[in-house]
Formats: structure tokens, sequence, C-alpha cells
């Protein structure tokens, strides 16, 4: 049962090296991101191409651990890792590299990876009040003015509006692919959703929302055939699945689970929301919102969790921690009494991108499955 969509967007990430390349002989300039805090919005309104970083391989975690702690998130090491060997694409095609004060161990990896490339670093507040949302407009604004600085287009409010409002229009297809989720059976694997959220970040926003125009028209068609994938629903909630990075879906759906939803970056903190106006400050203040563990009380990103578990039909929670991301595994914990209190079963499961730990992991997945 495959999806033309998919097979659209799989034939359109072969090409992407190819058509970044050729974009930035144009003259347009390529703006690197580590993060879904990085507003798009801004980098589009100049004519520039947001793109995101590798960071979901173990291949180049070795070279990195010449520089970096073996103990620390393989995302963080993988991303350095393929900076360090010149391995991606993307890296390699940057002008210049977004980084945020999100983690510990980002926030001081940016400080080596400066050396090899240039950077800017956003300064993302941690707690959510007033003050800082205060910093974080503040923080846009500088944004807005290098973006403007380095690729000397200016952002006129005509731009802006245009990215806002296309920006906007991608949100609402991935809203649109979420309610058609709640379906049963599933109309699409969870595979396949993860796929298109890697790539989301690296492909042309407008090849992005073409794809997600032609997949919703297939997925009308099934749900109206009641074709799809039955299995235990499940929703996967923490760290972001970076493109390389598939293992925890493809165990959870090869011992009859199926995904219906995922509360990550790879998921729903990247479109819940829209852009509500069209000025800088409005911008910021839907970026600010994203529950992301980093953040200090952070109780939006539990109540969410909830509320898809009702909306998705969800039978069972899959906690996903990479090993050494302490911000997603301390808070793991109070999510895991939140969802056992409201009698949710909820696994928790902590990993990296080696396969030694697969055929571990899949049993335990099975027996999760099994009890709910
Ligand atoms: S908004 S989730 S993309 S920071 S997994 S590197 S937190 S130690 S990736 Fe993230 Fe932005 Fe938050 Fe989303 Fe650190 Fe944890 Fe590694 Fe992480």
């Amino acid at each position: 049962m495959k999806l033309k969509a998919i097979e659209k967007l799989m034939e359109k990430f072969k090409n992407r090296k190819e058509q970044l390349y050729k974009q930035k002989e144009e003259g347009r300039k390529v703006f690197g991101m580590f993060c879904a805090y990085v507003p798009i919005e801004i980098i589009l309104a100049a004519n520039a191409i947001p793109v995101g970083l590798c960071g979901g391989k173990n291949d180049t975690i070795p070279i990195a651990e010449e520089d970096l702690p073996r103990n620390l998130c393989p995302l963080i090491k993988s991303s350095y890792g393929f900076k360090k060997a010149k391995s991606c694409p993307y890296f390699e095609a940057s002008d210049i590299v977004i980084g945020e004060t999100t983690c510990e161990g980002k926030k001081k990896m940016f400080e080596l990876m400066e050396k090899m490339v240039p950077m800017h670093i956003m300064h993302l507040p941690h707690m959510k009040d007033e003050d800082s949302l205060k910093i974080w407009i503040k923080e846009v604004e500088k944004l807005k003015e290098l973006v403007e600085k380095e690729t000397g287009n200016k952002i006129t409010e005509e731009k802006l509006k245009e990215a806002v409002d296309k920006v906007n229009k991608l949100r609402e297809l991935f809203y649109k692919l979420y309610e058609l989720r709640k379906n049963k059976p599933a109309p699409i694997k969870g595979l396949d959703v993860l796929k298109l959220f890697q790539f989301a970040y690296l492909l042309d926003i407008d090849d992005t929302i073409e794809i997600l125009e032609d997949l919703i028209k297939e997925l009308e068609e099934r749900v109206k055939k009641g074709e799809g994938y039955d299995g235990k629903r499940i929703l996967i909630t923490g760290c972001p699945m970076v493109a390389g990075n598939n293992k925890i879906v493809e165990l959870i759906e090869e011992v009859g689970g199926v995904v219906v939803g995922e509360e990550s970056c790879t998921g729903t903190r990247y479109f819940e929301n829209f852009v509500e106006g069209y000025s800088i400050e409005d911008i910021a203040k839907r970026y600010f919102k994203i529950p992301c563990a980093c953040r200090y009380k952070n109780d939006e990103r539990i109540e969410n969790i909830k509320r898809l578990v009702k909306e998705l039909d969800v039978d069972g929670v899959v906690y996903y921690t990479l090993q050494y991301c302490h911000t997603f595994n301390i808070e793991g914990k109070k999510v895991e009494d939140a969802l056992k209190e409201e009698g949710i079963p909820i696994i928790r499961i902590e990993t990296d991108y080696s396969e030694s730990d697969r055929e571990q992991l899949k049993t335990r997945l099975e027996a999760f499955i099994e009890m709910i």
C-alpha cells in the first residue's frame, strides 16, 4: 500500500542536494538550523533558504568523540561529526548556521563548532514569563538584522506577510494530516509521517507544501474506502528524530503498533500554533510557545500529550529519550506521573543511534504493545 505522495517525497529528497546548490548558485543565501525555534519566516522573507542540518546517524560519532565527551547526546555528537567530516551537504551549503541556547550540550558544542563555520546564536530564555518574551522578541529582531545584512535583501512588510502566510499554510496542512490520522484504521504509517517531518526540515518549503497537498488528497481517499493500518495506536513523545534515526518507529510498527502521533520536533512541536499577525513580535510569540523540555516548568507539554492521547484515540505512549538528554529524560518523570494518574499506559525508552540495543528494545516494545 504505497502512497504516491511519499514516493514523491523520497524523489524530492534524492534531488534536494542538487536543487539546493543550484539555488545557491542563483545567489540565494543558505541558513543552516539546529532547532525548531528558528523562525524560518524571517529567512524566507529575505529570499534566503532555511535548511535543517544532519545529525541522525551513528557514522559521524567517532570523529566527534575526538573532541566531545562520549557521554553526550548522540544528536549533538552526530551533528558535530558531520560538520567536522564535511559530510553533510546541508552543512556545507550553509553560509551561516543559526544555533540557540536550548540545552547545555548544544550550547557548549556551538562554541567548538564556530571554529568550523560562521554561527549566530539566538538567546532562547528558559523561563516563560513576560520579561523572557521581551528578550526573545529582541532576539528575533536581531535575527532579522543579521539576515538582512547577510543577504543584502531588505525584509519588507510585504515580504514578511508573504512568508508568514506560506509557513502558516504549511502548518495548516500538517493540522489536516493530524485530523486524518484520527481515523481507524490509521490511513498512514508512522514511519512515512516521520520521514515527512524529517525531510520538511530539508526540502524547499514549496515542495513540502505540494507533497502535503497530494498526501492529504490520497489519505482522504483511503479514509473514504476504510483503508489503512490497524494495530495498537501509539503516540511518541520526546526528543526529535533527525533524518537517519528511525529505529524506534520501525520497531513499534514491526511489533504490531501503528504510530498515530508524535509530540516531538519531528511532530507537533514543528507545526502547532499559527503566527497570528504579521509583525516580528507576532512571529516571536508563536515560536516562544514551543514546549521544549529545555524550558523551565514546561507543563503545556504535558497538557498537549494528554490532549493528543484523547484526540488520536491512543492506546499507549512511548516516551523517547536520547541517551544523556537530561532535559527530556528528567521531564519524563513528570509526564509519566501525569499519564499514570489518568490511566494512560506509558513506556520510557532511552537509546542512542547504535543498533546494539535493537533486539532488547524490540522485546520491551513487543511486551508493551501486547499489554495495552
Ligand atoms: S525545540 S527538542 S529541536 S532543542 S536531544 S540536542 S535537547 S540533549 S534537540 Fe531540540 Fe530545539 Fe528543543 Fe526541539 Fe539537547 Fe536533548 Fe540532544 Fe536535543
